[in-house]
């Protein structure tokens, strides 16, 4: 996130705290007046640990500084492990989190494979544990997603409903995440039920820098399939790769491109002269990363907690921003309030921002 933005942020998710403060009556940032929390909570001081898969780009950058606000709202003491794509870290840092006596680890993305026994060991010694887009296949394990599905459903219509029922399509993919798989599920039952919808190429990468990988297949893929005008693009660093491809390759005028996700910098990519980027369906990935802490705590409060948490998206096109002046996620939070809060994974003792 820029600067700028985060300082319009910080001044509409204060004012939104302080209203959900006075709501709920409860609730200061300090742990201590915590008013009505349930033990841990009381005295403030609770050992969380976030474990990230992947720490880059805006989606996770946002996603942590939300989880950071809402645990500082809570009194907890936030370890957070930088992702770096590496499975066998990600496993030595659950380890090391569970050596520290944490009492939740919420996991962020990974390989459910090298995950499953560590967590487990995990839940052996008492430590509560929450994943976000990773499927830990646990019962004991909630699950917080951002409805792929719906977010997947979003984007195809708004595409159809643009380019009609035929044309031809990029796809970026990668498979082994858990939201783009199930983004992915969409994608194919939608082309069943579209037969005039071309998939003429497909490639993505997760290598970072993501957005500029991307974009050198993208460039790949535009000179080989010169009939593609539309890219189904559900990752907004492939989105940002596709956009530039189009842009490098002068061929954005007669592609429109539709992704997931939005940023501060995404709006101005979306809203900028000519760009082939026309929508995108998102949450506010601070938003998650705040429900995630409120679920890691509602379990070690050992509250009511559904098994799937789920942060609805939005569909969001270049006319919304565009017709309503909007820069900046702040800005988009006063036009869509799912920008700014989530119901999800709330009590009353818990601040909400
Ligand atoms: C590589 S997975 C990327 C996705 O994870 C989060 O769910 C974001 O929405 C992003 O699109």
């Amino acid at each position: 996130m820029n600067k700028s933005m985060s300082r319009t942020a910080r001044f509409a998710i204060g004012a939104i705290a302080l209203s959900a403060a006075a709501l709920f009556g409860a609730a200061s940032a300090d742990a201590a007046t915590l008013k009505g929390a349930p033990p841990p909570f009381d005295k403030g001081g609770v050992k969380i640990a976030l474990v990230n898969y992947l720490s880059e780009g805006d989606f996770f950058q946002a996603y942590e500084a939300g989880a950071q606000k809402q645990a500082k709202a809570l009194g907890i003491d936030l370890r957070i492990y930088e992702g770096r794509q590496d499975a066998a870290q990600q496993r030595d840092q659950i380890q090391q989190a569970i050596n520290l006596g944490v009492s939740a680890i919420i996991v962020n993305h990974g390989l459910p494979e090298s995950l499953k026994d560590v967590v487990q060991q995990a839940l052996d010694k008492g430590i509560k544990v929450v994943a976000f887009d990773v499927d830990l296949a646990n019962p004991k394990i909630p699950q917080i997603e951002q409805s792929d599905h719906d977010l997947a459903t979003l984007l195809l219509g708004q595409a159809v409903k643009d380019n009609g029922n035929a044309f031809s399509a990029g796809y970026v993919y990668v498979a082994g995440f858990a939201p783009l798989d199930r983004r992915d599920a969409v994608w194919q039952a939608f082309k069943q039920a579209h037969p005039g919808v071309h998939e003429q190429a497909r490639w993505g990468t997760v290598d970072n820098p993501i957005a500029q990988s991307v974009a050198n297949q993208a460039a790949a893929a535009y000179r080989a399939h010169p009939d593609i005008r539309v890219v189904i693009a559900p990752y907004d660093e492939f989105a940002r790769g596709a956009s530039l491809a189009a842009d490098e390759a002068n061929v954005a005028s007669k592609l429109r491109i539709y992704s997931a996700d939005i940023s501060t910098a995404d709006i101005e990519a979306i809203r900028a002269p000519g760009s082939a980027w026309v929508a995108t369906a998102a949450t506010n990935p601070a938003v998650v990363g705040a429900v995630s802490v409120r679920a890691a705590a509602l379990d070690v409060a050992g509250q009511p907690l559904a098994h799937h948490i789920v942060v609805k998206p939005t569909l969001v096109t270049r006319d919304d921003l565009v017709k309503n002046d909007i820069h900046t996620i702040a800005e988009l939070g006063v036009k869509f309030p799912a920008f700014r809060v989530s119901d999800a994974a709330t009590a009353a003792w818990i601040p909400v921002d």
